[in-house]
């Protein structure tokens, strides 16, 4: 390939300008529209050529001889050209086809992979898989499984639509909300990143704006740094969110300000919700005595904060963290039903929304969302999934019954897993239990570029190219850029594109015509481009050709705008004429569907249900464990580049100066932190700024045991609990754990 002046391309961390030189990337550069840009990217041109690229086919040398033990050593593996180790790949699935069906396949491959329309590993994964047959898929995802659920039985949208048509925006919010309530915080570290890429980030704009309009940001968190500078920090016990809210909760009720008529006209069940809330039901008021004892925000505090949502405009903002926990489901109805007895929900401004720091301005900008430009993945006849985070209980328990959001379902029997674009030993929880359950399967197929911790454990590993090495384009629904994505170096190694090394097992199983309906990756990308642009056109948004936008690299484009009027304003105004899509047609503060599921823990309203890990239940392990998104990366993607800079692993874990002082920690020291189920290196870093009993340790981190079995790298997810939210959502619940820690 020519070295050129640089080239702009999509990433999820935004767009950048690479420059190449010998055909290596030497340098990258902001791309010059965004006002706010991620560095996240600075480390591509180290992490592109790092030698833990997977450099060719490898195959474990184990698993050849019949050995299920999957290790972690590169050593284990034997490198093979493409068509031998294309050849066993298939033959194996071929295998397990004939002997067990399709049934016994997992490809749900849950991950980010990377941005680019076409090359999206997991759709193209999808696609192959149900061009032989089919397979186990996954419902659900990591960041949100709990909220996908529960959105639709309290307002009847799903969470995709509630977030990105619903809930209010950042222009109403900027203009009219007083007050905003901000569970877990609004973080712009973590708005750097957009699934489809994002051409300008805007939501630290949209804070900015925000609080120099005289707006209040009340940071309900456990550290400080959840919000920016301005924010009034609420510190808060971790998992304790649903006791606070219904603190503020009974506020209303006791001083009389709770908006009855708002509840009459809009709300369904909230008598029954009330005779909780109040101790009619199980004799205990949920008053705020009782909140703080549990959250540990004074009563006085929580008197004033109810008074003051009262008594402004005000917007009730879950993050996601809060519901990746025990009994997720229940922070986010009880938020609703808050947000719902202060009547603002349907006035600008005011109400319930989720997600306003999750993502760079996703469900919350100016636009409407454009759809198109996605690989259609064919339909898939095995037709089973499982709740995506119970993918260690499904490989565990093949024919376990288990319950989901009121069905009652039976694990299947997995034989093979495929992998394409996501790093379960990086995402998932309980990874010494993962890697029991990982033994299990007669075989694993892992696509990535790199040798990721999941990489090390599977069978069959296929090198995949990255995205600066095929050609694409990039977008997100709601940004107004469109990105061409030119190849800028050629493959690493003998690296392929996913479609490539789909294509090849397709043809060896009799699927080629299926899987490419005689397209090159040039064709698809045509025919994805002219699909996006006729939907686009559709919708009145003009899009340049793709010849025109290879020749310009880059385009603005002017989706169309959000409706001046949010579907909550006209439910509000006319509740008859515009009922939700709920059974009640109303805001679900109690639930025939869940009360009707008959699960112990839920009557049909918000409750609290103590966890089984939190500070409440501090005996041996006194600490709680928080594992956010790390700051300077995406999960655990360029790991290998990160990994090599001066001091940066182990992670470093943050904690109360008191904490480390009772335990002789001093600033930057190595410290263990551990519990019953695994235990990792870190290094200590104090700070004020988080609550006494908290840990915070960011994910991301490569899991590398050491010869004992401890993480050396700081993988919190050694430490995590594998259970489900609840029988409702069975969503992940990372932040639900309890460790110690000492010094080395
Ligand atoms: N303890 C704890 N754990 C958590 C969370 C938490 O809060 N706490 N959060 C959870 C959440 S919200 C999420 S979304 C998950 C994220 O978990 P993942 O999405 O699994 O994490 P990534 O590191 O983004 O994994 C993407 C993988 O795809 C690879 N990849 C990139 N491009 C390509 C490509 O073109 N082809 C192929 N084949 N591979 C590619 C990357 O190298 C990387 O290994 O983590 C979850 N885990
Ligand atoms: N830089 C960067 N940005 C990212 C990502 C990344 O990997 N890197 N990942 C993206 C993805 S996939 C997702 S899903 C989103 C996730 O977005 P979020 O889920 O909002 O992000 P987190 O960083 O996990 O959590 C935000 C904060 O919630 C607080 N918190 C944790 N538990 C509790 C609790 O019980 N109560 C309260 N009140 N607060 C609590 C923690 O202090 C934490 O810092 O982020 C996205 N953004
Ligand atoms: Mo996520």
């Amino acid at each position: 390939m020519a070295d050129d002046l640089g080239k702009v391309t999509s990433a999820h961390w935004g767009a950048a300008r690479v420059y190449t030189e010998g055909g290596r990337i030497v340098r990258v550069e902001p791309f010059e529209e965004d006002p706010d840009p991620s560095p996240i990217a600075r480390i591509l041109p180290k992490a592109v050529h790092h030698a833990d690229r997977v450099a060719r086919p490898s195959v474990r040398k184990g698993w050849l001889r019949g050995d299920r033990a999957r290790g972690a050593g590169r050593d284990d593996f034997v490198e093979m050209p493409w068509d031998e180790a294309l050849d066993i790949a298939a033959e194996e699935i071929g295998r397990i086809r004939r002997v067990h069906g399709n049934g016994a396949i997992y490809g749900g491959s849950y991950g980010w992979s990377s941005a680019g329309r076409f090359h999206h590993a997991q759709s193209q994964l999808h696609r192959f898989l149900n061009s032989i047959g089919g397979y186990v898929a996954h419902k659900g995802s990591y960041s949100l499984s709990a909220a996908e659920v529960m959105i639709p039985h309290i307002f009847g949208w799903s969470e995709t639509e509630f977030h990105y048509a619903v809930q209010e925006r950042w222009s109403a919010i900027v203009e009219h909300t007083e007050t905003l309530v901000a569970f877990g915080g609004i973080n712009t570290k973590n708005a750097q990143v957009n699934p489809g890429g994002t051409g300008a980030h805007r939501t630290g704009a949209h804070l900015r704006a925000f609080g120099a309009g005289g707006g209040r940001l009340v940071n309900v968190s456990p550290q400080r740094g959840d919000s920016p500078d301005f924010a009034e920090w609420l510190p808060v016990i971790p998992g304790t969110d649903t006791a606070l809210i219904l603190g503020l909760a009974h506020e209303l009720e006791r001083t009389g300000r709770v908006d009855r008529a708002f509840l009459d006209r809009c709300a369904a069940g909230y008598d029954r919700f009330r005779a909780y809330l109040l101790g009619e039901t199980d004799g205990l008021a949920k008053d705020a005595g009782w909140a703080a004892a549990i959250c540990g925000v004074p009563a006085g505090k929580i008197a004033a904060l109810a008074e003051r949502m009262a008594t402004t405009r005000t917007l009730i903002a879950m993050s996601w963290s809060v519901q990746r926990a025990e009994n997720g489901e229940q922070p986010y109805w009880a938020g609703a039903t808050l947000a719902a007895m202060l009547g603002q929900i349907g006035l600008p401004g005011g109400g319930f929304g989720e997600g306003y720091g999750t993502t760079d301005g996703g469900g919350t900008g100016p636009f409407r969302r454009l759809g198109g430009g996605a690989l259609p993945q064919l339909s898939n006849p095995v037709g089973t999934t499982i709740p995506v985070a119970r993918i260690a209980d499904m490989l565990l328990h093949p024919g376990m019954p288990y319950q989901y959001n009121g069905e009652d379902r039976t694990y299947p029997d997995i034989r093979l897993i495929m992998w394409a674009g996501g790093n379960p030993y990086h995402h998932h929880q309980d990874l010494r239990r993962l890697e029991r359950a990982w033994d299990k399967p007669d075989c694993v197929i892992v696509n990535d570029p790199w040798w990721t911790a999941t990489a090390r454990r599977a069978d069959i590993v296929f090198p995949a190219t990255t995205p600066y090495e095929r050609e694409d384009f990039g977008r997100e629904g709601t940004d107004p850029y469109i990105f061409h994505m030119p190849q800028l170096i050629a493959p690493q190694g003998e690296a392929r594109d996913d479609f490539e090394i789909f294509r090849g097992l397709a043809a060896r199983l009799g699927a080629e015509e299926v899987f490419t309906e005689g397209l090159s990756a040039a064709d698809w990308i045509a025919r994805l481009y002219k699909d996006f642009r006729a939907k686009s056109a559709a919708e009145g948004v003009e899009v340049p050709d793709l010849a025109a936008l290879k020749a310009r690299n880059w385009a603005r484009i002017d989706p169309a705008p959000q409706p001046a009027e949010s579907p909550l304003a006209a439910f509000r105004r006319d509740p008859g004429a515009h009922p939700l899509p709920t059974p009640s047609g109303r805001i679900e503060v109690f639930s025939d569907t869940i009360a009707a599921m008959g699960y112990a823990h839920c009557p049909g309203h918000a409750v609290w249900i103590e966890p089984t890990e939190w500070a409440g239940t501090r005996d041996r392990f006194r600490l709680h464990l928080l594992s956010p998104q790390p700051a300077d990366k995406l999960h655990s993607q360029l790991e290998a580049a990160l990994a090599d800079e001066p001091d940066a692993r182990p992670m470093r874990v943050n904690l109360h100066p008191d904490e480390a002082a009772r335990r002789g920690i001093a600033e930057g020291a190595l410290v263990e932190v551990f519990n019953d189920r695994g235990s990792c290196l870190a290094r200590a870093r104090l700070s004020a700024d988080v609550v006494p009993g908290v840990l915070i340790l960011p994910t991301g981190a490569w899991y590398r045991p050491d010869g004992q079995g401890r993480d050396t790298q700081g993988n919190p997810n050694v430490l995590t609990r594998d259970i489900g939210t609840s029988r409702i959502a069975q969503g992940p619940t990372a932040q639900t754990t309890l460790v110690d820690l000492r010094p080395l």
